[in-house]
C-alpha cells in the first residue's frame, strides 16, 4: 500500500529554517538580588532558543521570526546541582530563567512538530557568567549583562510533504531550499514571519541580514588575500635567506654539527 500523501517524502529538498540560541547572565548586586536566591548564587541568568531578531512595521520593537510552526517543544538539560534540571518548555518563549553560582554546558534538545515525522535533534550551549570578551575588566566593575548567543540553522532533508506545507505555507522560501525545490517554490508568497527569512538588509536593530552575510563573505576574501600575500613575502624572504646562506657555506664552509 502505498504511504499515505503527508508522509510521502519530497526527495531532492532540502529546507533549512535559521534560529539563535544561548544565555544572558547578569551579576547581583544589593539592589538587583532576588529574596528568594540561595546565599551562595551570584548571578541571574537566561538560556533561549528564539528566531531571529525582526523589528515591527514602526522599526522598533524588537520581534523574533516565528519558529513554533516547526519547534514543538524544547527541553533545557541544566546541571544536576539544580533540583529538577531536565526542564521541557512546551510553547514560546522556549527559554528557562534560573540564578546559580557557576558556568556549565546545557543541552538543548528540539522536538519538531508531530507532522515533520522528525526526530529530536540536540546542541550544547555553554552558559557564561563571567566576562568573556571585550574590556573584561570593565564589564566585571559595570556588573554588565554578559551575552554569548550563536546563530544556527536546522536543515531539514526531504522532508514529509505535510510538513514541506507547514514550513512554506504562506510565506516566501526563496533562497530557503536547495535542490530540485525551485518547482516546489511556486506557492511563495509576500513574506509573513512563518518563513524565518532573514532580511535582506538591516533596519538598525536586527544584527543578521543577507548584506551583513555579504560584507562579511567580503571581509573573508580581503582577509584571505592578505595572508596569501603574507605567505608569499615570506615565501620571498626564504629565497632570500637561503640565498645568504648558501653565500656563506661557500665563503665559510658549512656549519659544524653539533653533538
Ligand atoms: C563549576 N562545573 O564547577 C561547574 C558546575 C554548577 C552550577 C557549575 C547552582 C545550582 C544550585 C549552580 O550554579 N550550579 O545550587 O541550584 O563551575
Amino acid at each position: 500500500m502505498p504511504a499515505p500523501a503527508s508522509s510521502k517524502r519530497l526527495r531532492g529538498i532540502q529546507i533549512h529554517r535559521p534560529f539563535i540560541f544561548g544565555s544572558e547572565a547578569i551579576p547581583f548586586d544589593t539592589a538587583n538580588r532576588p529574596r528568594d536566591a540561595p546565599p551562595d548564587h551570584t548571578h541571574r541568568w537566561r538560556i533561549f532558543v528564539r528566531g531571529i531578531p525582526i523589528s515591527n512595521s514602526a522599526g522598533q520593537q524588537q520581534q523574533s521570526t516565528d519558529i513554533s510552526h516547526w519547534l514543538r517543544k524544547v527541553q533545557f538539560k541544566l546541571h544536576d546541582t539544580y533540583a529538577n534540571s531536565v526542564r521541557m518548555i512546551e510553547s514560546p518563549p522556549f527559554e528557562v530563567e534560573e540564578t546559580g553560582w557557576g558556568e556549565f554546558e546545557i543541552a538543548i534538545k528540539f522536538y519538531f512538530v508531530p507532522e515533520s515525522g522528525e526526530k529530536p535533534q540536540q546542541l550544547w550551549h555553554a552558559l557564561k557568567l563571567h566576562p568573556y570578551m571585550g574590556d573584561i575588566e570593565k564589564q566585571k566593575a559595570e556588573k554588565a549583562m554578559v551575552k554569548s548567543v550563536c546563530y544556527e540553522e536546522v536543515v531539514f532533508s526531504e522532508p514529509v510533504e505535510a510538513f514541506y506545507d507547514i514550513l512554506t505555507g504562506g510565506g516566501d522560501t526563496r533562497g530557503q531550499t536547495k535542490g530540485k525545490a525551485g518547482k516546489a517554490n511556486k506557492n511563495a508568497s509576500s513574506g509573513n514571519l512563518k518563513t524565518a527569512e532573514i532580511p535582506t538588509r538591516s533596519n538598525g536593530t536586527n544584527i543578521w541580514t543577507r548584506e551583513e552575510e555579504s560584507k562579511e563573505l567580503d571581509r573573508l576574501r580581503e582577509a584571505a588575500k592578505k595572508v596569501e600575500k603574507m605567505i608569499m613575502d615570506e615565501k620571498v624572504q626564504l629565497v632570500a635567506e637561503e640565498k645568504k646562506l648558501a653565500q656563506l657555506e661557500k665563503t665559510e664552509g658549512k656549519p659544524m654539527k653539533k653533538r
